[in-house]
């Protein structure tokens, strides 16, 4: 395949420009380099109002024969995958794209022996081994939707996902291994789908050896991949056929079914993945997310398996078996671009820099970041320890729902600015709204939106059009929705400032929680913030602000009359806080994301209506939320 990427600055801005005046061909002669069985007769159909979006109209593809067939021709021998287990004692593992071609091929025999055909949904709660990646390729093999859930899920969120989708299989095994610490996930299945009604079968991995109950329904993978052949010709699916669907919170405790299509999603990330990181033939690049996310989707299995990189697979956790693992994965495997959470980085800068000097990491040559803004000094640590102020940082904002990377520089291209993802990419066309959804020129501060489609945008959320539509494309209409705030400064770069999508109403103002938090963090004592509203007999609503400080208080309140008159001060009286609270954490999802909705109930003391908090990164922190409240 061409090389996709624009590998300098008069490259990019030509493309840059070219997508503007003619987006249609820009998207068309990018979708050229993928392998279709016939091409589309209509590069794009859509209208924001409906909502309804389609890329690449009647093209028939299929997905893994562009992230594995073609590969076969050109580099069969090459590592597809690196598997770097949870404990470095044992060994790791190197698939070839012949070898993950052919084991692709007999877990989707392995699927349609039970059963599986074009369209069924097939639920995958799986550590993060090999055989994840080879299920999700092997269920786009035969078309069947795969709806991947994180394995750190409980029980009561895996049925409600398996339910919501209607899924006929699931692929489990009988653990993970997570540090020090093994997941049950067969027993978390087992208790999942005690709730369930429409699962036929369960294949289990024997990856850690626990003691399984067995039930009617469950089968070994090793028994089952040990009666079929690696024979399997790809299923010709439509361009907007459905690929996968993956779930992520909303404000409401129901978590939303994305639904990605089969040519938008697979071309857009190849896209993006060629021209952010500046991919090079025999680099090796790791990503450290979890498949069960869509960073693990785009940019651990489909992006780089779809330009033929060698892709890095770790199990494991970077504290563990100390918080240089990281590092030593690095070192251990050359990593040349490496691709990480600003909360990941804010844990391990707590630790000695010896745990990064002590392992060379001279291969690196570009770092990245997702998930959240990051903070000045996690930047400046992650440039000055690891990237030794020698690799560019690609900051990168996207979505779920956005399918890739939208806004972020293309590492060593386009400039960098700490705190900022900088500028759409190529074929985004991004915008500052203000509260009235008037588009702001120049630098200011707004609420962030994108006016015209790109082709991994997602179609709908799963059995929910409506919510779609009243979600992403209702309050601004004409423009895509992503429900972050943004600060563009004078060359066009963005910074994302948070959601917008909490706004409290006081006293009859609509008041952003967002800026009321970055009034509170510019007090030098406190590190992070978060604000809610709770039900308030004379407001209507008022504000309770949790705040983190970086050292103990010995008076509280003097702090809080602090920080009341500092929101005062930048914001104006009325968004003053009722209530502050000092506490030593907040609540967090595993990706880093404050838990608002819990935050919510808590300032609600709605303590018997928490919902499922066992998908938490830190479930202790409620208990000494309620306790000092
Ligand atoms: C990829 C992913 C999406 C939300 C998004 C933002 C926040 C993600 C950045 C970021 C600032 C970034 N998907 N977010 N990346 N904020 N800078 N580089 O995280 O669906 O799980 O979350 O994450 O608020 O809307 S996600």
């Amino acid at each position: 395949m061409k090389d996709l990427s624009y590998r300098t600055p008069e490259s990019y801005l030509e493309a840059k420009d070219y997508s503007l005046q003619n987006p249609e061909s820009f998207w068309a002669e990018i979708a050229k380099n993928f392998e279709w069985y016939s091409p589309w007769n209509k590069v794009l159909k859509y209208d924001f109002l409906k909502p309804e979006i389609k890329w690449f109209l009647g093209g028939k593809l299929n997905i893994t024969e562009n992230c594995l067939d073609r590969h076969l021709i050109t580099h069969p021998d090459q590592t597809a995958i690196i598997f770097e287990p949870n404990d470095p004692k044992d060994k790791a593992q190197y698939i070839t794209y012949k070898e993950l071609h052919s084991r692709v091929c007999q877990a989707a025999n392995m699927l349609k022996a039970n059963g599986a055909k074009k369209g069924d949904r097939i639920c995958l709660y799986m550590p993060m081994v090999p055989e994840l990646a080879i299920a999700v390729l092997a269920c786009a093999r035969i078309g069947a939707i795969h709806s991947a859930v994180f394995a750190g899920f409980s029980a009561t969120a895996l049925a409600a996902r398996i339910n919501d989708a209607e899924c006929s299989i699931v692929l489990t095994a009988d653990g993970g291994y997570r540090g020090n610490k093994t997941t049950p996930l067969k027993e978390i299945t087992d208790e999942a789908l005690a709730h369930c009604t429409s699962v036929k079968r369960t294949i289990v991995l024997q990856h850690t050896g626990l003691k399984v109950q067995w039930n009617k329904m469950d089968l070994w993978w090793h028994d089952e991949i040990a009666k079929v052949n690696d024979d399997c010709a790809a299923e010709i699916m439509d361009s907007e056929d459905p690929l996968f669907i993956l779930y992520t919170s909303g404000s409401t405790g129901k978590p939303k079914g994305m639904v990605h299509t089969c040519g938008g999603y697979m071309v857009y990330t190849a896209y993006s993945f060629q021209n952010v990181f500046q991919y090079q033939k025999g680099d090796v690049y790791w990503c450290t997310a979890d498949i069960g996310w869509i960073t693990g989707h785009s940019y651990i299995v489909y992006g780089p398996l779809a330009v033929g990189a060698t892709t890095l697979m770790f199990e494991g956790v970077p504290s563990y078996p100390d918080f240089g693992r990281f590092w030593e994965v690095c070192a251990k495997h050359k990593v040349n671009q490496f691709y990480t959470a600003p909360t990941a980085i804010r844990a391990l800068q707590k630790h000695p820099v010896t745990l990064v000097d002590k392992h060379d990491l001279s291969s690196l040559k570009v770092l990245g970041s997702v998930g959240e803004p990051i903070n000045e000094e996690a930047w400046h640590w992650y440039d000055d320890h690891v990237g030794k102020n020698n690799c560019p940082i690609v900051d990168t904002w996207w979505q779920t729902e956005t399918g890739g990377i939208l806004i972020s520089s293309l590492a060593g291209v386009t400039p960098q600015k700490p705190t900022y993802a900088t500028l759409p990419m190529p074929g985004i066309q991004a915008v500052l709204l203000d509260n009235e959804g008037n588009e702001i020129e120049s630098s200011a501060e707004g609420i962030l939106a994108i006016k015209y489609p790109w082709p991994s945008i997602a179609r709908t959320i799963w059995g929910d059009h409506e919510r779609y539509k009243n979600v992403y494309f209702s309050a601004y209409p004409g423009y895509y929705f992503p429900g972050d705030g943004a600060l563009r400064d004078g060359d066009g770069n963005y910074r994302i400032t948070g959601r917008v999508d909490d706004v409290v109403i006081v006293s009859g103002h609509n008041l952003g929680t967002a800026p009321i938090e970055n009034a509170l963090n510019e007090h030098q004592l406190v590190v992070e913030s978060a604000v809610v509203g709770f039900p308030h007999d004379v407001k209507g609503n008022a504000l309770h602000a949790f705040v983190i400080t970086n050292a103990a208080i010995d008076n509280p309140d003097i702090l809080v009359a602090e920080l009341r008159e500092l929101v005062a001060k930048t914001i104006g009286p009325i968004a003053k806080p009722d209530r502050i609270q000092v506490v030593s954490g907040l609540p967090k999802t595993r990706s880093g994301k404050i838990m608002r909705r819990i935050l919510r109930k808590l300032a609600a003391r709605e303590y018997d209506n928490l919902g499922d908090v066992s998908t938490l990164l830190n479930p202790e922190v409620i208990e000494e939320i309620k306790q000092n409240s």
